[in-house]
């Protein structure tokens, strides 16, 4: 299964951290702004800056017509290739977007993450920080109106506007941050890609699938190695298969792959005309007077324009490489290929005898004529048969190719913003798009509606347990990286979620089916998170909150292969744990917890809370301390805390599951998972656990977890702001 956490061989070194390496592992000399950001990121912006509300007040036109002039006004220090910028910006907003994939939907443009480290030093991302600088002077007069995240991607579209390519529309809506997002998971090797040979799909060394949720073959690529797998030319099959399982993770079928791929290298060009040898280093390891620049060249002439290195492959795609044109399945399938070298050593392929009219013209000088050329990638576009299918078909059907590569940009660009009603801005395409997840608006129930609503699901038989966890399935599913999934829309009635194991498929049935009988003309969603309200009440919360307004989707409007990827393989707040991962169990606990936005003390208070309602899986007794079984209490950590227990592991368990005994006689009290001791084990979180079990502290627990589990139900509301 692809796109699993833990669903692949360990690297060597067993169970591996969540973070993997981080910035201080590539670079120890880093300064440390965040010890004065303990809290996590601050904005310098203030808290209350409203992206949506600075986007709105933009002057659209007038950004675009100036994006449109930066395209021709070449600059000294970075030459224009072809006097044209256009491919540039292409190259970086396919870069910032590309990141993002499936398993966590992490990564993406959404935040404007190239600015920092590691983005910025990625070998793949290579010179991308002079077509950022080349922005500043835009980004510095629309301000705050434009996140960079906005602009990188706008840039990519008015590139390929400018040079009559076909776009499909914009979403603005990417609010940038201020520091390196500090929860994803890049990997674990301490080598870039151009520094060894590890790939992280090598059957050879049993590696058949990419470690979840990585979506790139090697520390520092965007997606595959383009002179082949490891740098091998000659292993095709190799190299389609790397594309294949990369693009799949960015959530990208074949021929979005080819559609993609092949417009994208329609334009500009690779550099590889000199020594990479004297590249200095990348920016996040650069010197103070670079001033942010990396790959500095430290030859006489600068190692700009004509000598530019930066992949290291040399030349155009196509023969009018500052155009959209049909050339380039025109060339890749007429001409037959020849394995060459280019000047800075790099494999690529060059096109036998081309016509004088198929050479192109020199970046820095269109009187000089060179031959065009194909990347090892490339070539799998022509020599792998299923690709080769869709790449003869939009050589024959240029309008269906122009359709494809402007919808393929539309989804790569927008994937990771979640709803539609999240974009902003005038060129937002009024079609629905099945990965855009669409749910019909809903209408907001009546007070006298959800109070008949209410009566009929407390005098159902439904118990505590069921609606909480029924509740908790549905909401649970919301992700703060791709904004995808949440209560919205009542997806958990539907396959795949209904078949999902975590969420107990008779169980959770049966609620569906008695919700469904007694909800009216209130939505799925709306009893679904009702009822939710309802369990906590008669498990003696007060007023617990509920806006009413969901809308239900259909089978029709749910791509199954998309939320497939979604299925919990831990959930820490259901004590769920089919079996044992190469993460720790409480790590998975953690990464669950940050995509759904949870802060610490939110994160424990859910838990303890849900241990008492009995909201565990299959209803196991685990992390279940107390003696009032349905009742909100904070029965969980005054017994966790309790010194008369003793803990032991029990054997066979693989340190799974754990015993309380009591210390003067012996017998058991209580059994638990690694996601209930870590509550006390570790010293954060037992200094949280202390504040909710501390005598008098009832009220407070009460207020936190119906606040905590309140945000979880609304997390998905973007309809409501
Ligand atoms: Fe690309 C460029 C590879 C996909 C767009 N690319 C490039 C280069 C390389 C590559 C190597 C060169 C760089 C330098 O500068 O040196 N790609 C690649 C691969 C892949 C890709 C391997 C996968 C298969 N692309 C892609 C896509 C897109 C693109 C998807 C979009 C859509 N690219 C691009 C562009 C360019 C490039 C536009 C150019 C840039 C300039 O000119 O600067």
């Amino acid at each position: 299964k692809t796109g699993s956490m833990g669903g692949c061989p360990m690297h060597e070194g067993g169970v591996r951290a969540l973070l993997g390496r981080t910035n201080k592992d590539w670079w120890p000399e880093m300064l440390a702004t965040e010890i004065l950001n303990p809290n996590g990121p601050t904005n310098p912006l203030g808290d209350d800056f409203d992206y949506a509300e600075a986007f709105n007040a933009l002057d659209y036109k007038a950004l675009k017509a100036d994006l449109t002039a930066l395209m021709t006004d070449s600059q000294p220090w970075w030459p224009a290739d072809y006097g044209h910028y256009g491919p540039f910006f292409i190259r970086m907003a396919w870069h910032a977007a590309g990141t993002y994939r499936t398993a966590d939907g992490r990564g993406g443009a959404n935040s404007g993450q190239q600015r920092f480290a590691p983005l910025d030093s990625w070998p793949d991302n290579g010179n991308l920080d002079k077509a950022r600088r080349l922005l500043w002077p835009i980004k510095q007069k629309y301000g705050n109106n434009i996140s960079w995240a906005d602009l990188f991607i706008l840039a990519g579209n008015v590139a390929i506007e400018s040079m009559g390519g076909p776009v499909f529309g914009f979403g603005g809506g990417r609010a940038d941050v201020f520091e390196p997002e500090r929860d994803i998971y890049w990997g674990s090797e301490d080598k870039w890609v151009n520094e060894g040979v590890q790939t992280r799909i090598d059957p050879a060394h049993g590696f058949e699938q990419l470690e979840g949720p990585l979506a790139a073959i090697q520390m520092g690529l965007i997606y595959v190695n383009p002179e082949g797998p490891g740098g091998n030319p000659h292993d095709d099959e190799g190299m389609a298969r790397d594309m294949k399982e990369t693009f799949a993770r960015m959530a990208m079928n074949d021929e979005e792959t080819v559609a993609l791929t092949a417009g994208g290298h329609t334009f500009g060009k690779a550099h590889g005309n000199g020594d990479a040898s004297t590249l200095g280093a990348a920016p996040a390891g650069g010197d103070l007077a670079a001033q942010g620049f990396g790959w500095v060249s430290n030859q006489a002439h600068g190692g700009i324009g004509e000598h530019t290195v930066t992949s290291g492959i040399e030349g155009s795609w196509t023969n009018v490489p500052n155009k959209w044109t049909e050339n380039y399945f025109r060339l890749l399938l007429d001409y037959d290929y020849e394995l060459v070298k280019s000047p800075a050593g790099a494999n690529q392929w060059q096109p036998i005898n081309p016509k004088e009219e198929d050479m192109a013209p020199a970046a820095w000088d269109p009187s000089i004529k060179v031959p065009t050329m194909m990347t090892t990638a490339d070539m799998q576009l022509k020599r792998d048969p299923a690709y080769r299918a869709i790449s003869e078909k939009f050589r024959h059907d240029h309008e269906a190719f122009k359709d494809a590569f402007a919808r393929a940009w539309f989804k790569l660009t927008h994937r990771d913003m979640g709803p539609k009603a999240r974009y902003l801005g005038p060129e937002v395409p009024a079609e629905d798009l099945i990965w855009q997840d669409p749910i019909p608006a809903g209408t907001m129930p009546s007070d006298a509606d959800v109070a008949a609503v209410k009566k009929k699901i407390a005098d159902s038989g439904l118990t505590v347990s069921q609606l909480v966890k029924t509740a908790w399935a549905s909401a649970s599913t919301y992700r703060k990286s791709d904004h995808r999934g949440g209560a919205n829309g009542a997806r958990v009635a539907l396959a795949p979620q209904k078949d999902w194991d975590v969420n107990e498929p008779a169980m959770l049935a049966k609620v569906i089916d008695t919700l469904n009988g007694l909800r009216g003309s209130m939505s799925l969603a709306d009893a679904i998170v009702l009822g939710g309200v309802v369990g906590l009440e008669v498990a003696g919360a007060r007023n617990v909150p509920f806006t009413g307004g969901r809308g239900d989707a259909t089978a029709e409007q749910t791509d199954c292969d998309s939320f497939d990827v979604m299925e919990p393989q831990a959930d820490a707040f259901r004590n769920y744990l089919p079996r044992k991962l190469a993460v720790k169990t409480e790590e998975m606990m953690l990464d669950k917890a940050s995509l759904l936005g949870l802060s610490v003390p939110e994160m424990t208070v859910l838990i303890g809370g849900l241990r008492v309602l009995g909201a565990n899986h299959g209803d196991r007794g685990h992390g279940h301390f107390t003696k009032r079984s349905g009742q909100l209490t904070n029965d969980f950590f005054v017994n966790l805390l309790d010194m008369t227990n003793v803990w032991n592991a029990v054997d066979g368990s693989g340190d799974e599951e754990y015993v309380a005994t009591d210390r003067k006689s012996g017998s058991e009290c209580w059994r638990a998972t690694r996601a209930d001791l870590v509550f006390g084990s570790n010293s954060e979180l037992r200094a949280v656990s202390e504040i909710y079990a501390q005598n008098g502290a009832e009220k407070k627990f009460h207020d936190d977890f119906v606040a905590a589990w309140t945000k979880v139900m609304n997390a998905d509301r973007f309809d409501l702001t």
